[in-house]
């Protein structure tokens, strides 16, 4: 998927603006909405989001990780779902500054030829948060794009929210998390040259670092399925994401290890691990020979639920 900066100017589109972090179930409710209208008129279908998030750059102590997706999955999951090109607007306090109607006619209308535009229900924008869906709309009536707005999502009365799902993540509720996402909660990042001691005890792993805004659970057992590249192959597999206190405690990374297979040493390929079940916190173990057979606890337990 293209990245877009400046669009064909020969080419109308609907713009579908937000932040989008996960990608969620309500999310997709306006990719879908956006790609009915696309059809109809032969328009592409464009999501404007910002990069960083501007509840970093606009709060006084923004916390250090609070994304779901981080871009390349923000951008990755958009591809999946049908959107033709993600413009992604740098979010500063320059931009932070320009005021809803002009934040529209330069950066939706000019840039990117809007016909159409959908948000959600709840979408505030422009100098300030002052642009509400009325702005828009009076917007949408005066130069004549169509305006649509989608309602929430709810799943069992829950309204599915950007930080309904963090608070899952960080609590460990990983099903209640991907159910509101309507995809799995996942973590992509590169795989790095590790020391080999999982081969040495039999459990061979994959490792990466959690990129450093991602919002992780809690330390512990995952279980899961592994992915290289952004390909669509997924092998199941057991993760852990900690220190490793049975070794003295080490830099906090992911280690996956691939049910029934070696998948060999694949350093710097991108790796992505999609959760599906907490299995147990991670623990000190006071012999190497209780934690390999822990571990081969959690992968039977992994093989039944996966
Ligand atoms: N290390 C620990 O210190 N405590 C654990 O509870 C623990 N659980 C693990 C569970 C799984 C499924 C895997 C793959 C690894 C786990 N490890 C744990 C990390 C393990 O010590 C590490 O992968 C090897 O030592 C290789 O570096
Ligand atoms: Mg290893």
């Amino acid at each position: 998927m293209e990245r877009l900066t400046q669009t064909d100017p020969k080419i109308s589109t609907v713009v579908l603006i937000g932040n989008f972090d996960g990608v969620h179930a309500g999310h997709q409710a306006l990719i879908r909405q956006a790609k009915r209208i696309s059809q109809k008129h032969h328009w592409r279908v464009v999501a404007l989001t910002f990069d960083p998030h501007p509840s970093v750059v606009l709060r006084p102590h923004p916390p250090k990780k609070y994304l779901i997706t981080p871009l390349d999955l923000k951008i990755y999951w958009m591809e999946y779902y049908g959107v033709d090109y993600v413009s992604v607007l740098s979010f500063n306090h320059e931009l932070a500054m320009v005021p809803p109607m002009a934040f529209l006619t330069l950066e939706v209308r000019q840039k990117l030829r809007a016909e159409a535009v959908v948000v959600g229900y709840n979408f505030t924008f422009g100098a300030g948060g002052t642009g509400s869906i009325e702005t828009l709309k009076n917007w949408g009536e005066l130069t004549g794009v169509k305006v649509r707005i989608v309602e929430p999502i709810n799943t069992e009365s829950l309204v599915v929210s950007s930080s309904a799902i963090r608070q899952y993540i960080i609590e460990g509720h990983i099903s209640e998390a991907n159910n509101l996402l309507a995809h799995p909660f996942s973590v992509q990042g590169v795989a790095q040259k590790g020391a080999g001691r999982g081969s040495q005890i039999g459990i061979p792993t994959l490792n990466c670092l959690p990129p450093s805004q991602q919002i992780m659970p809690p330390f512990g057992v995952y279980a899961g399925y592994l992915s290289l590249n952004g390909s669509e192959t997924r092998w199941p597999g057991v993760a852990n994401w900690g220190i490793r206190p049975t070794f003295q405690g080490e830099e906090a990374a992911i280690q996956q290890h691939v049910i029934d297979r070696d998948l060999g040493d694949l350093h710097d390929q991108s790796m992505r691990f999609d959760f599906y079940h907490s299995l147990r916190p991670e623990k000190k173990f006071d012999r190497i020979e209780a934690l390999v057979s822990q571990i081969r606890q959690d992968i039977d337990q992994a093989r039944k639920l996966l």
